[in-house]
Parts: C-alpha cells; sequence; structure tokens
C-alpha cells in the first residue's frame, strides 16, 4: 500500500517515564541511578500513531537538552508547526522544524522517529526500508562497565560472556588519577585476554598532557579504542594517530557540520554517531555519508536510549555501509523495568532487527502508565 497524500497530524502526545536502572552507572561527569525518558506519540488521520524517545544521561550533565526541556519545547513549539501538516513528508517537515527552532538535536531526533514510525506503519515497511535500506539484520552489541569497581566489572564482563551476550566491554574512566585508570583498564583486561576486546569511554575528562600518557599506558595494556579522552577537537587532533590505539570522537560530534569540521582536522579514527546527538534519524545517516567520505569507521553509540530510541538507532545503524566498531544499543538492558509488549532480542551478542512495520515494536500501555510521572 503506498502512503497517501491526504494523511494529516493530529495530536502530539508527550510524557515523561522515570525507570531505575539495574545498578549505578557511574560516567566521569555523573552517576545514574535511573533514566527518564521522554516519549512522544504522533497520532495521523489516517488511524496511524507514531512513537519516538529523548534521552540524555544525568539530566544537563551531557547536553543542553534535559527530557523535561524536550517536552516543554514538543508541547509548545513543535506541536503547533506539525498538526494539520502532511504525515508523509517527513524530510519536508524536518527541514520546517529545522527552519524554525534552533538545535534542540533531541527533541528533533524524537520528533523525526514518531514520524517514521507512523510512516511505516502507513506503508508496511520498517523503518530501515524508509532510510535506504539495511544492510544486516542483527548488529554487535557492546556492553558498558561502570559499577566504579574493577572486581565487580570484572565479575559483570565474566556474567555477560558466559549468556553469550556481549563480548566487547566500554569502562568508564576519567573520574580517576590517570595511573589508577591504567591500572584498572590493564586488569579487566588481563583476565579477560583474547576472549572481549576492551575500550574506554574518558568522557571528556582528561587534560592533553593527561591523554598523552594515559592513550600510551592503555596502548600498552591492550585496549583497542578511547573514546573522546579529552574536550577540545584541537587537542583530538593533536592526539590522533600518535599512538597504537583508536581514538573516537563522541561528545565533539554534534550533527553533520561537526563532523565535517573534525574529517577535515583529522580529530578521529572513529566516530560515535548518536541519532539524538546527530539531531535526528537523516542528520545520523548524513554524519555517516562524511565518515564514509573521509575513511573514518563507524560505531554506533547510544544515549542510553530505552526500547525506542534504541530500536530508532538500530534501524539507522542497520542502513551504514561500514560499522567496524560494532555497535553500544544496551540501554534497555541497563533499566530494571520492561515497557515493551515484546522485549528487544539479544542473543549470540547482537541485538536483532525487526523486519514488522515501522520501528517494529509495541509499547506495553499499562506499563507506559504506570511508570508516567505525571499522572
Ligand atoms: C557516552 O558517553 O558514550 C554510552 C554508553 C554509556 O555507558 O554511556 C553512554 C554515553
Ligand atoms: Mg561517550
Amino acid at each position: 500500500m503506498i502512503a497517501r497524500d491526504s494523511v494529516k497530524i493530529e495530536r502530539v502526545e508527550t510524557l515523561l517515564l522515570d525507570l531505575p536502572t539495574i545498578r549505578p552507572h557511574q560516567l566521569s561527569m555523573a552517576t545514574m541511578n535511573g533514566q527518564t525518558l521522554m516519549l512522544v506519540r504522533i497520532y495521523c488521520s489516517d488511524g496511524t500513531v507514531g512513537i519516538g524517545e529523548g534521552t540524555t544521561i544525568g539530566g544537563l550533565a551531557y547536553g543542553a537538552e534535559s527530557p523535561e526541556g524536550m517536552k516543554l519545547a514538543i508541547d509548545t513549539y513543535f506541536a503547533p508547526v506539525l498538526i494539520g501538516a502532511d504525515a508523509n513528508r517527513v524530510q519536508a517537515l524536518m527541514a520546517r522544524l529545522d527552519q524554525g527552532i534552533r538545535d534542540n538535536r533531541f527533541a528533533k531526533c524524537a520528533v523525526e522517529t514518531a514520524l517514521y514510525d507512523a510512516l511505516g506503519h502507513r506503508t508496511g515497511l520498517p523503518v530501515s526500508e524508509l532510510l535506504g535500506g539495511r544492510l544486516r539484520d542483527s548488529l554487535p552489541v557492546a556492553w558498558t562497565l561502570a559499577s566504579g569497581d574493577t572486581a565487580k566489572d570484572i565479575a559483570e564482563a565474566e556474567a555477560m560472556l558466559a549468556q553469550q551476550r556481549h563480548r566487547i566491554f566500554k569502562l568508564k574512566i576519567g573520574k580517576r588519577a590517570v595511573a589508577d585508570d591504567v591500572a584498572h583498564v590493564a586488569a579487566i583486561k588481563k583476565a579477560l585476554g583474547d576472549r572481549a576486546a576492551v575500550r574506554v569511554d574518558v568522557n571528556m575528562a582528561w587534560s592533553e598532557f593527561d591523554a598523552r600518557y594515559g592513550l600510551a599506558g592503555l596502548a600498552d595494556a591492550g585496549c583497542e579504542l578511547a573514546e573522546q579522552p579529552v574536550a577540545s577537537a584541537e587537542a583530538l587532533a593533536r592526539l590522533t594517530g600518535k599512538h597504537a590505539i583508536a581514538v573516537m570522537a563522541d561528545e565533539s560530534l554534534v550533527g553533520p557540520a561537526s563532523a565535517f569540521a573534525l574529517a577535515r582536522a583529522g580529530a578521529a579514527d572513529v566516530f560515535a554517531i548518536k541519532i539524538e546527538q546527530s539531531g535526528g534519524l537523516q542528520a545520523a545517516q548524513r554524519v555517516a555519508a562524511i565518515a564514509d567520505a573521509a575513511n573514518i569507521q563507524l560505531y554506533g553509540g547510544t544515549m542510553l536510549e530505552g526500547a525506542v530510541g534504541t530500536m530508532a538507532s538500530a534501524h539507522v545503524f542497520s542502513t551504514f555501509r561500514e560499522l567496524h566498531w560494532g555497535t553500544e544499543l544496551f540501554g534497555p538492558l541497563l533499566l530494571t523495568e520492561e515497557i515493551l509488549q515484546e522485549p528487544l532480542s539479544y542473543q549470540n551478542f547482537e541485538l536483532a532487527l525487526p523486519t514488522t512495520p515501522g520501528l517494529g515494536i509495541a509499547l506495553d500501555e499499562e506499563r507506559v502508565q504506570f511508570f508516567r510521572r505525571d499522572k
């Protein structure tokens, strides 16, 4: 069935869900004990409903948008642009939103996800097909070790290997002295050996001087990749290619223009592409195109989204030609509660992509209402 051009957007609904995490998740800038999902639902005149999600990490600790702020922005500024508009013209709608609303990349991503989900239900196609077509049906998924304790992290990694859930581990460092962090990473790599890949995320915590020393130590310890060791793109450029460890940009990568600047400066071996940081699904594909042109390898990143944002990311990442470093789409596994009718499928170290229309997931409405903040 071809999408009809008379379908209008009738209603936009936003809600906040507070869900606990399975353990405290320690990053250099925040410790998370829970995650807030901002869900958006777009109701269309043909009866289709699309869902999207916005999240962040540690309130305003990671980026300029909070879940509460996304909700307010969508209710007040996005909804009047969307209501009455043609629901089939996703590109045109996103262009209109970009024209009238500056930044707000996370909120735009949530809305674009909902528009594509609805379009998928209308046309019978998965979101990955609407985005040009997938190249893979499942994606490797890394797990983040961030308990703050070396022995606990090793035990957690062993459990993940035994369950065949993850064999790539990203260690959150940057809170302790550099030498202590290097020792922590070395102990974990030594315990896991060739059974697992070990990478780190410093979340910008190091000075350039710290990084010169830290990257050398990490490379010696067998750590294969360091994500955003320093804050500035200039310092990233000076560090890239200096040690036998790949340097990946995360916080510096905030959409296509930044991707172009990083590529031109030679500031990373790898891009951690996140759909929210990019400003949406198509924007993430534009970032991937710039990486492709610059021979920069790709990693599918997360803002610790729940199931909706995770599946939107998976559909986008499945369309990338190259995905050398896999993904970290484990967000739903960090939460204690399920909000889908059918949980996502994590098996044999990979996340499976549904072949059903839209995102291919359905919310469990009772659970959504139960965890809703503003009942
Ligand atoms: C980040 O900085 O990459 C991704 C995985 C994780 O544990 O935290 C996020 C944020
Ligand atoms: Mg990161």
